[in-house]
């Protein structure tokens, strides 16, 4: 298990109608560096092409899903098994469980190359994930913007997710807000993310 440099100070982010709250030093810097170099080189990533708008496009970052057996997750109209945990990221999985208070089945791991890679406008809002899920993500490498707009329309607010940062969404957060990470034209190092999930169980295995 990793050890978090102080009980996380969690700050609460006063967004309406979400519940967001940012711990800046989750993971002190060190054991954050050696996870970054850990993932980059063990995780099996991915490019997987996406059916979106009727086109097949690559995804703009490199991904893998990970977690139990059975934890089976479906966006962009493309179904994904689970690669099994790796060591290092089943160690993470506890460190966050324990700081959120909630339990994680899988993970969504995505690796920013550089400031080309991105993602989209979503919420994560999939059926599998339940009527309030709670997301908790933690960042590794390159600081990127982070940004968040009411799914209503208005003005987004942005967060610049630090090294080792934990974030964590949850009551009806996802409901209300719509969460992308832009492109950017600065050079930036590159950044992988880890974005731990509750999959329900599904009703009708397929
Ligand atoms: O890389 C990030 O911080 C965002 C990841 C994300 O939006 C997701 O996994 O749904």
């Amino acid at each position: 298990m990793f050890e978090p440099s102080a009980p996380a100070a969690l700050q609460v982010l006063p967004l309406p109608r979400a519940e967001i709250a940012y711990a800046p030093g989750f993971l002190p810097p060190e054991q954050a560096d050696g996870l970054f170099d850990a993932l980059k080189r063990t995780v099996p990533w991915q490019q997987p092409e996406l059916f979106i708008h009727g086109r097949h496009v690559l995804t703009p970052r490199l991904c893998c899903w990970m977690g139990d057996p059975g934890a089976v997750y479906r966006y962009s109209n493309t179904r994904f098994q689970p690669e099994p945990w790796t060591a290092a990221v089943l160690a993470l999985k506890s460190t966050v469980e324990a700081a959120s208070g909630a339990v994680f089945n899988s993970v969504l791991l995505n690796f920013y190359r550089d400031g080309r890679d991105a993602m989209g406008w979503h919420s994560d809002d999939e059926p599998e994930l339940g009527p309030q899920p709670v997301i908790a993500s933690v960042s590794l490498g390159g600081v990127r913007r982070f940004l968040l707009r009411p799914a209503s329309g208005g003005k987004s607010s942005g967060i610049a997710l630090a090294h080792g940062s934990l974030l964590l969404m949850r009551g009806d957060t996802q409901n209300h807000y719509r969460h992308s990470l832009p492109r950017t034209a600065k050079p930036v190092d590159g950044r992988i993310n880890l974005t731990f999930r509750k999959i329900r169980a599904p009703k009708h295995p397929v």
